[in-house]
C-alpha cells in the first residue's frame, strides 16, 4: 500500500524538510517577526487542523504566544474580527483545500500577514500567502495524510523555535531541547517504525469493535484526535478522541467491555492525570491500549491490556513518535478487515469544492 510505503518514508521526509527550511531562511528576508504578534491565528481541515492544534501548545508553551486554531470551513463562513496586531498561519498538504483558500481570501482583505505551510509550492494556497514553508514529504498519493502530518509539525516546530527567539521566550525549554531536536525526532522516529511488528500483533483488539476511544492530554490530545480520525478514515470503525479530563463529562458513558480505548500517555507532567482516566475506563471493563515510553509502560504494568512501547524523549517532541503509532494502529487496522486503505470510500485527497 502507499499508505504503508508513506508511514515508513518519515524519517526521510523530516530530514528532507528541516534540511529544506534551513536553506530557505537564507534566501528570505521578509519572514514573519513574531516579536510584533498579540495573536495568532492558525487555520485548517481535517489532519492539517490537527498539525495546528499541536503547534498551539508549542506557541504557547515556548513561545509565549497566544494563539487560536480554527477549522477553515468554521472561520470562512464567521467572518470574525481580526486584530491589527494579529498574524495568520494556513495549513495545507494540497495547498488547494477550498475552505482554507477562501479563510486566507477572507484574512487577506483584513489586511493580516498571512504564513502558509504547504506541501505543493505553485498551490493556490502558496501563491496567495505572504510568506510560504514547504514541507519537503514528496507527493502523497494515501488518501489518508501521514508523512504530509509529521512534515507539517517539523516546519511548525521549527517557527515555534523562530518565534520563541523573537519573543524572548521559552529559552530553558530550547536548553533542555539541546542542539540537535531535529536529529532525536528522526531516531525517535526510526525507532518507533520499528515497532510496526508489534503493533500489527495487537489490532485483534479491534476484531469485534465497532466503536474506539482515543484518549489524551496536553500536546497527545491533537495525537489522540488524529487517532481516532486515521482510524475511522480507512477502517470505517467508529471512533472518536477526547482530552482525557473530559471523559468524566460525558463519553465515559459509551465505556464498556467491547470498546476498545486507545491511551496516549508518554510519561510527563500530566502523566498521572491521563493514568486516573485510564484507570476509570479500565473499572468499566474497557480493552485499554496504552502508547507510552518505557517508564510509562512500566508504571502501568497492571493496568493496561497490551502496551504499545515508544522511545524515550523531551515531552515536547513526544506527537512526532506518538503519531506514528497511532498510524501504524490504524492502518493494520484496516488492513485486517480488508478495507482499501489507499482509496477509502468518500474521501478525496483534495476537498477543492
Ligand atoms: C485537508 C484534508 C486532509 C485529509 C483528506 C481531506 O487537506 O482534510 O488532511 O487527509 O485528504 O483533506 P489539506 O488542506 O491538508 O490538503
Amino acid at each position: 500500500h502507499y499508505m504503508f510505503k508513506e508511514i515508513l518514508e518519515q524519517p526521510e521526509a523530516l530530514t528532507r524538510t528541516w534540511e529544506g527550511l534551513a536553506s530557505t531562511s537564507l534566501n528570505q528576508v521578509e519572514e514573519m517577526d513574531f516579536a510584533k504578534l498579540d495573536r495568532l491565528q492558525i487555520i485548517a481541515c481535517g489532519t492539517s487542523y490537527y498539525a495546528g492544534l499541536v503547534a498551539k501548545y508549542w506557541f504557547e508553551r515556548m513561545a509565549n504566544l497566544i494563539v487560536e486554531v480554527d477549522l477553515a470551513s468554521e472561520f470562512r463562513y464567521r467572518e470574525p474580527p481580526m486584530p491589527s496586531n494579529g498574524g495568520c498561519l494556513f495549513i495545507s498538504q494540497s495547498g488547494e483545500t477550498a475552505d482554507t483558500l477562501a479563510a486566507l481570501r477572507f484574512a487577506k482583505s483584513k489586511h493580516q500577514y498571512c504564513l502558509s505551510v504547504v506541501n505543493a509550492p505553485q498551490s493556490s494556497i502558496a501563491r496567495e500567502s505572504d510568506f510560504v514553508y514547504r514541507t519537503l514529504c514528496g507527493p502523497e498519493i494515501g488518501v489518508a495524510s501521514t508523512k504530509a502530518f509529521t512534515s507539517q509539525l517539523a516546519v511548525l516546530f521549527d517557527l515555534v523555535k523562530q518565534a520563541a527567539k523573537q519573543r524572548n521566550a521559552g529559552q530553558h525549554i530550547i536548553q533542555e531541547l539541546g542542539d540537535t531536536p531535529e536529529m532525536d525526532v528522526i531516531n525517535a522516529v526510526q525507532q518507533a517504525l520499528n515497532k510496526a511488528n508489534k503493533i500489527e500483533s495487537i489490532v485483534r483488539f479491534f476484531d469485534d469493535a465497532t466503536s474506539a476511544i482515543f484518549l489524551g492530554r496536553g500536546q497527545c490530545y491533537p495525537i489522540a484526535l488524529e487517532g481516532a480520525l486515521k482510524l475511522k478514515e480507512i477502517s470505517y470503525i467508529h471512533a472518536e478522541g477526547y482530552a482525557a479530563g473530559e471523559l468524566k463529562h460525558g463519553p465515559i458513558a459509551l465505556i464498556d467491555e467491547n470498546m476498545p480505548v486507545v491511551v496516549i500517555a508518554p510519561y510527563d507532567r500530566l502523566f498521572e492525570k491521563t493514568v486516573s482516566n485510564l484507570q476509570e475506563v479500565r473499572a468499566r471493563g474497557a480493552k485499554v491500549i496504552l502508547i507510552s515510553d518505557k517508564l510509562g509502560c512500566e508504571i502501568c504494568k497492571e493496568y493496561a491490556d497490551c502496551f504499545i512501547e515508544m522511545p524515550t524523549l523531551h515531552e515536547t517532541l513526544a506527537p512526532f513518535v506518538y503519531s506514528i503509532a497511532v498510524q501504524l494502529l490504524s492502518y493494520f487496522t484496516a488492513v485486517q478487515r480488508g478495507t482499501d486503505v489507499d482509496q477509502p470510500r468518500n474521501l478525496a485527497k483534495s476537498v477543492t469544492v
